[in-house]
């Protein structure tokens, strides 16, 4: 082989490496059945909310709940919060920063996490931003006074952490995601927490939240329990539960981006206390509808991910056509609450026209409520969002998150936060 060709070759054979038989190819899509969310397991039709609610919701709540993402198997003993540090002159007198040490205790064990949160000065009440950060709270902002996280992190020598310790190194390095300032300058507040400190994104269920609830001898959540996904959610409403009753903040739209993403949604679909759902570049297990098994499929992510869902999805892996739903019925879940979905062109393995599909097909339970979504007869283009309660944007550019995201979800946000 000439070398050139060799080097073509072996580029190819690497890339596929990363994302084995992945199809990007629309006319590979299989035949599939998209579940009716307005039809019961048992073929009865729903008309209205009220049978939405008594009837059709609860049974794909549970399926969602026992098949995909597990349950939280128990009530905690015990819930706590302090505040840690304040400053109510930060960021050059814009901001209030408050960071909050949230306990948890079951069986005599405990988990600590931290929240970080900027209030906007000028606005007593303020909305605010809740989202997990992927390497420590101290990654999303340049500000010295921020507290470096102590748990484990994932290496990533871009952002400076290796030996799976965050230090000084990587302050600020995630601050392209975080448009705080914009934030603050709109009137909104932002909140944070380390995902890890809930649990350490790696298959191993001996740390993490997972292990509180443990019973004796017990050394992994049993099959239809919480995977790191359900567990990632639980830990977003702890944190809502400390926001709830910060007398400054009006309410709170959770918000999160890829796997992180696939943890505001179901955080969104268990806990109705939060205002507002953003999810990010979601993809599968997210926004985006498994019976395409375009990009990532249920196979691969249980396969590259065997912590991040109950042990019971396990079944569908290669065997998306006997779900009994998809991912359309997990947004619908959210109805009637605000719920803005965002793609990004490039970002094909999180599969964006299955996401825009997946906002399409929810809408028929918005509507129940006089809601609007994403009508069937909308488009799908580049940087031309909907901007309904049910709100989709497709972003040029790849998997990320940006200042043009932002920008949506602040507008959007006015039409109901305020
Ligand atoms: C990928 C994974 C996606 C998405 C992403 C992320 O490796 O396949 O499902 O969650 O990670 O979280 O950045």
């Amino acid at each position: 082989m000439k070398p050139l060709l060799l080097l073509t070759f072996a580029l190819i054979t690497s890339a596929l490496a990363a994302q084995p038989e992945a199809n990007y190819d629309e006319t590979k899509v299989p035949k599939y059945l998209v579940p009716d969310p307005l039809t019961t397991f048992g073929g009865d039709a729903i008309t209205d909310s009220k049978q939405w609610e008594e009837n059709g919701k609860l049974e794909i709540y549970q399926f969602f709940e026992k098949q995909i993402y597990g349950k939280v198997p128990a009530l905690l003993d015990e819930y706590s919060f302090k505040v840690i540090e304040q400053d109510n002159n930060a960021l050059g007198g814009k901001a209030q920063r408050k960071q909050i040490a949230v306990g948890l205790k079951k069986n005599n064990r405990s988990l600590n996490f931290n929240i970080l949160l900027y209030l906007p000065i000028g606005n007593e009440n303020a909305p605010v931003f809740l989202g997990y950060n992927f390497y420590g709270n101290h990654t999303v902002i340049d500000d010295p006074k921020v507290i470096i996280t102590e748990a484990w992190s994932g290496n990533n020598e871009d952002l400076k952490i290796s030996n799976n310790k965050a230090t000084e190194a990587s302050r600020g390095v995630r601050m392209n995601r975080w448009a705080i300032d914009k934030m603050l300058d709109n009137g909104y507040g932002i909140a944070t927490v380390y995902y890890g400190e809930i649990d350490p994104d790696k298959n191993d269920f001996s740390d993490g939240l997972h292990s509180l609830f443990y019973e004796e001898g017990q050394t992994k959540p049993k099959t239809n329990e919480w995977g790191s996904i359900a567990a990632w959610a639980y830990g977003l409403s702890r944190a809502m539960d400390y926001l709830e009753n910060d007398t400054n903040i009006s309410n709170v739209i959770v918000f999160g981006h890829s796997r992180l993403g696939k943890a505001a949604l179901w955080a969104g679909a268990t806990d109705p206390r939060f205002s507002g759902v953003i999810s990010n570049n979601s993809g599968c297990g997210g926004a985006a509808l498994s019976k395409r098994k375009f990009g990532e499929t249920i196979g691969q992510i249980n396969t590259s991910f065997p912590h991040w869902f109950s042990e019971s999805f396990k079944k569908y892996s290669n065997k998306e056509e006997m779900l009994p739903v998809d991912q359309h019925e997990l947004l619908a879940l959210i109805a009637p609450r605000p719920l803005y979905i965002a793609s990004a062109v490039e970002d094909e393995w999180a599969d964006p026209k299955g996401e825009f599909l997946s906002a399409q097909y929810a809408t028929k339970v918005y509507e129940l409520y006089d809601k609007k979504g994403v009508s069937l007869t909308d488009v799908q283009e580049v940087n031309l969002p909907i901007k309904q309660t049910l709100a989709y944007h497709m972003r040029s550019g790849k998997h990320d998150v940006t200042d043009y995201d932002w920008d949506q979800y602040i507008a959007w946000a006015e039409t109901f936060a305020k």
